[in-house]
């Protein structure tokens, strides 16, 4: 394969890839891939024509009864016009609305979370500086975990001793293609994922080893209701959405009762096998796990369960599991079962076997991760204690003061008067949009940084127009990636956009915390400096100046690794960080916790929502709100190729043919998807790569809520104003978005216009004043 050799071909990378733009007019208007990205991904599109679109924002902004009112509850956030303002003045009145909020209330009323992927760029990356500059204020209500593996994030630790780093160091793909026999891919491994990857990647590899191990004729199950999810070549087992915990826990039913399982490796390396055995012979329930039980609820043979448990444990094979499975309500049970299922299989710390979590959720996930630090930027201390679990943000909203469950502990939700959000945009990742906004309505002061008029800028009251990545220097890094990219600035800033950190200094000088904020250091002085304590961490680093000059620097990641291989070899001298020091099959930490949505060992629990439940009456589909192919989550939604996706101008939603049928729908059609918690617009696609029963709806259509229509209707189709807010469990309370059940019909009569294609309105003063 080839790989990045010396690459000075590219000047500019983002999430999706490495890039060369072609800029005219202040715009750009073609994109060049790198040359050694083996498969550059096409979201590269969504670029061309996005610096000067009408949809980026001019100059400072704020919402017109926040100016006339002052801060406060706002009913009509997000509907109300915004007034055009200077520089001076947005400063001015930004830097007093902070001063009122720490002076009267402290930190702890601040909520700067700021969840999101920002861009590319190790300096300018939103996060770090919104995180930065409040840390120097006093700190801020932090939240803690993400919406992509927030529920495995909190459940790991207690199974196998961690959760990010065990994430980040999955066996590597090379391994697999070797050494693996038989993948097991529940969920699947989407390569629409794989495009993309925190921080850039300089060549797509993974979709190239997917390919070979097809090619290789090694056995790919795909365990799932997505036949897109795995290459058309591999089985497929049409799991029922939800039931993967039960398919699971009946593959382990078959590996013990016919002896096929490992009873010295769960002697030797696992506790608490004794009670899940008991668990999976029914000994504590009277309810054996057979697949005969599995059977009723995920909708899979039985002969095909007992056959696929004799051939897993016949060969060597890979259990992995994508995070769309955790990103649901009980989402920490497969995850569990997973983990059980390669234990009892004994192959953990196997090269090409055993427990493999996101492969094909993220681009980088099967690629070792760098162990020295990349440039960063310090974030300072926060010495604010509060922090919720990050998908827990509606709930604090409406309920401050109120006693929550998270993982063993009992937290409080704090009472939050300002909300500063940069990069990330919670319009798209959160769930039930509609009680979003209520809870958003609350506040009685949000600040947004933002390129563009998304639906996170105008549901603020104080925006402030950011640049984009093309209009500033920066260095270009990921974990996993081998290059430093010297992102070089390729067109002036449009019309009155600042960087992030410039505006942060500015807002930092009034307070007088600039001195802690910038160390006196210009952007350009960062850059070098945080390059410079990079290249001191390592021998034959170029120095800023020949980097900025060739464009990369190279690094080396680790060697291809498999997980858990040091545990297995020396379990008592490299025990894992689990209290007993080895995988916990049952935990006695989490049973202690006493919760009956996730108790102490791998168990099926039927969710509120999946196609057993009551509700299924009044809504028979089961929607798979999942990650977009065609733009990353909501970025540059009204790029070229992301348009280019959309049927009757809306979001696509996928439908089987016979469900099609049986509704009179065809392909094209406008039809109105919704749930209990709301409505959205999609243009129908028919697919018979569904399973019956199942629709596919991508997250990141802006949310264009029709104006007057109770709780909502998104124009755009926006998956979340459809799904449920609630937490996967009191343990994680991890995001939930990846299901819903749903019901769709044609639309009749005037289709709403879709209002965020266009900037919202502004009234007042004029326009590019100050
Ligand atoms: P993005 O669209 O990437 O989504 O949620 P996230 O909030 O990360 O938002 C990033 C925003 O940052 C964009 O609006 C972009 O314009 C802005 N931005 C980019 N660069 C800059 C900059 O330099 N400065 C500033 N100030 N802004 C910038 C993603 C989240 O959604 C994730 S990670 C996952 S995995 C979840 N997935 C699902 C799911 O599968 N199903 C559902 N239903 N919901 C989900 N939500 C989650």
């Amino acid at each position: 394969m080839t790989g990045p050799r010396e690459d000075t071909s590219h000047r500019h990378t983002s999430h999706w890839g490495a890039f060369t733009p072609r800029v005219e007019g202040g715009d750009v208007t073609a994109v060049r891939p790198s040359p050694f990205d083996p498969a550059p991904s096409p979201l590269l599109g969504n670029l061309v024509g996005s610096l000067r679109h009408p949809l980026r924002i001019p100059q400072p902004m704020v919402r017109e009864g926040w100016l006339r009112d002052g801060p406060g509850p706002a009913p009509l956030r997000g509907e109300e016009p915004f007034v055009p303002v200077g520089w001076d003045e947005v400063v001015d009145r930004l830097a007093g609305e902070l001063r009122r909020v720490y002076t009267d209330r402290g930190p702890e009323a601040v909520f700067g979370g700021s969840y999101g992927w920002s861009s590319a760029g190790r300096f300018h990356h939103a996060q770090g500086q919104v995180h930065r500059f409040l840390n120097t204020l006093g700190g801020y209500v932090a939240s803690e975990n993400t919406y992509s593996a927030g529920t495995s994030e909190v459940l790991l630790p207690h199974v196998l001793g961690a959760g990010p780093q065990i994430l980040r160091t999955l066996t590597s793909w090379p391994v697999l293609e070797e050494h693996t026999e038989l993948m097991v891919c529940v969920g699947g491994v989407p390569t629409k994922n794989m495009a993309v990857a925190p921080g850039g990647v300089t060549a797509h590899t993974s979709e190239g080893h997917l390919a070979a191990m097809a090619a290789r004729g090694i056995e790919l199950v795909l365990v799932g209701p997505d036949r897109r999810d795995l290459p058309s070549s591999s089985a497929w087992l049409p799991v029922r959405p939800g039931t993967d915990a039960a398919f699971l826990l009946a593959l382990c039913h078959v590996l013990v009762t016919e002896g096929l399982h490992d009873e010295g490796f769960l002697r030797t390396h696992c506790v608490g096998g004794d009670r899940v055995l008991d668990h999976l012979l029914g000994r504590t329930d009277g309810l054996p796990k057979t697949p005969r039980w599995a059977a009723e609820l995920c909708g899979i043979d039985p002969g095909a369960i007992t056959a696929l448990a004799r051939r897993m444990a016949s060969r060597r094979t890979m259990i992995t599991l994508t995070f769309s499975v955790q990103r649901a309500e009980f989402g920490e049970q497969p995850v569990w079962a997973g983990v059980l299922l390669a234990a009892l299989l004994g192959q953990i710390g196997l090269p090409g076997g055993g427990f493999g979590h996101g492969y094909g959720s993220i681009g980088d996930n099967g690629h070792p991760a760098h162990t020295r630090v990349l440039p960063t930027l310090p974030q300072g201390h926060n010495p604010v204690r509060a922090r919720i679990p990050v998908a827990r943000i509606a709930d604090m909203l409406l309920h401050p003061g109120e006693e929550y469950a998270y993982n063993g502990e009992r937290r409080r939700y704090p009472d939050v008067e300002l909300v500063y959000w940069c990069g990330g945009n919670p319009f798209h990742h959160h769930q039930d949009l509609a009680r979003l906004r209520a809870a958003w309505r609350r506040v009685p002061t949000v600040v947004v940084h933002e390129p563009y008029w998304t639906p996170a800028a105008r549901h603020a009251d104080i925006v402030l127009p950011a640049t984009v990545t093309l209009e500033r220097d920066d260095i270009g890094a990921s974990r996993t990636d081998p290059v430093l990219t010297a992102m070089h600035a390729a067109a002036p800033p449009y019309e009155q956009a600042q960087d992030d950190y410039t505006i942060f200094a500015a807002v930092a000088d009034l307070l007088g915390t600039d001195k802690d904020y910038t160390e006196g250091r210009s952007a350009a002085e960062w850059l070098r400096h945080l390059y410079e304590g990079w290249r001191a961490d390592g021998a034959g680093r170029p120095d800023f100046d020949t980097f900025w000059a060739d464009g990369h620097a190279r690094t080396t990641p680790p060697p291809p690794g498999v997980l858990l291989s040091g545990f297995r070899r020396d379990p008592v001298g490299r025990p894992l960080a689990t209290p007993s020091g080895r995988i916990e099959l049952a935990s006695t930490v989490v049973t202690s916790f006493g919760y009956d949505d996730c108790p102490g060992h791998p168990t099926w629990l039927a969710p509120v929502e999946w196609h057993g439940s009551e509700r299924a009456a009044r809504y028979p589909l089961v929607l798979l709100a999942n990650n977009p192919a065609a733009r990353l989550h909501s970025q540059l939604d009204f790029g070229e190729h992301s348009r280019g996706s959309k049927v009757a101008g809306r979001e696509p939603v996928r439908i089987h043919p016979d469900d099609a049928a049986r509704r009179g729908l065809g392909g094209g059609d406008l039809v109105r998807v919704f749930s209990d918690r709301g409505a959205c617009l999609g243009g129908v696609v028919v697919d018979g790569d569904l399973s019956p029963g199942v629709v596919q709806m991508s997250t990141g259509a802006w949310f264009s809520p029709v104006p007057g229509v109770e709780p909502v209707l998104c124009a755009a189709g926006n998956v979340n104003v459809l799904t449920r807010d609630v937490g996967s469990s009191r343990l994680a309370q991890g995001c939930t978005g990846s299901r819903a059940l749903v019901e769709i019909e044609r639309w009749h009569g005037p289709a709403p216009e879709v209002d965020v294609a266009a900037p919202p309105e502004t009234v007042g003063r004029t326009r590019h004043q100050g």
